[in-house]
């Protein structure tokens, strides 16, 4: 019999497990401090820095094509869930909207509560990260980061900013929540990216 937390793969998605990491069962929350509770008539999602200022209500957000995603889903604290149904607007769509200037090369993944992670251009352009709003069909829940978050598939989790409400673009990496207290820059689950170097890992 499988543990009570873990699961074993199988054969199929053992290659889609990274090393280190272990498939959860069911689907774990994990946030630091306390959950914000955003309704979509209040969301407001901002972008400013490197970045004419502008803001966006949800039925901006929701004027945007739709698509379905299924992503793997992988936390630094070992636990990976693989095959999550997300509904949400590609980072590429949304980027249609704004206009972001020449100079910025990284980004800051701001959320209502306070939560900050930070990413590069390059990593957060790519074609397969999106604004979720419904996980496995359902309205996106609260703990999960609803009203909306963001996924960034290819990296640890910590990146998939939940409860997202701003993105302030930058000339040059500045360090998110995580990445401050040890947490790797990038944190690539392939790499074991998991903790930056000044802090031993
Ligand atoms: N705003 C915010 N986003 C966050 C976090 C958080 O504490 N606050 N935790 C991160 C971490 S460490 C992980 S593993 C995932 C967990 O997402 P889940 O709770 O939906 O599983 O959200 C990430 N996004
Ligand atoms: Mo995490």
């Amino acid at each position: 019999m499988p543990g009570k937390f873990f699961q074993k793969p199988n054969e199929e998605e053992s290659d889609r497990v990274p090393p280190g990491q272990h498939l959860a069962k069911g689907f774990p929350v994990l946030t630091y401090g306390a959950t914000p509770q955003v309704s979509t008539e209040e969301w407001e999602f901002k972008v400013w820095g490197l970045a004419k200022p502008a803001v966006f209500t949800w039925s901006d957000l929701m004027a945007l094509p739709q698509h379905e995603f299924t992503a793997d889903f992988h936390c630094v604290t070992r636990w990976s869930k693989l095959n999550v149904k997300w509904t949400g607007i590609k980072v590429t769509d949304f980027l249609s909207l704004i206009e972001v200037d020449s100079q910025a090369e990284h980004v800051m993944e701001h959320c209502y509560g306070g939560y900050t992670t930070n990413i590069s251009m390059k990593d957060f352009v790519r074609e397969e990260n999106f604004f979720a709003f419904k996980l496995f069909d359902e309205p996106l829940a609260t703990e999960h980061g609803g009203p909306m978050r963001l996924v960034v598939p290819h990296l640890y989790a910590w990146k998939s900013a939940k409860w997202i409400n701003g993105l302030e673009f930058l000339g040059r990496e500045e360090l998110g929540f995580w990445e401050r207290n040890g947490y790797h820059r990038r944190g690539e689950p392939w790499a074991e990216e998991r903790y930056s170097s000044a802090f031993g890992g």
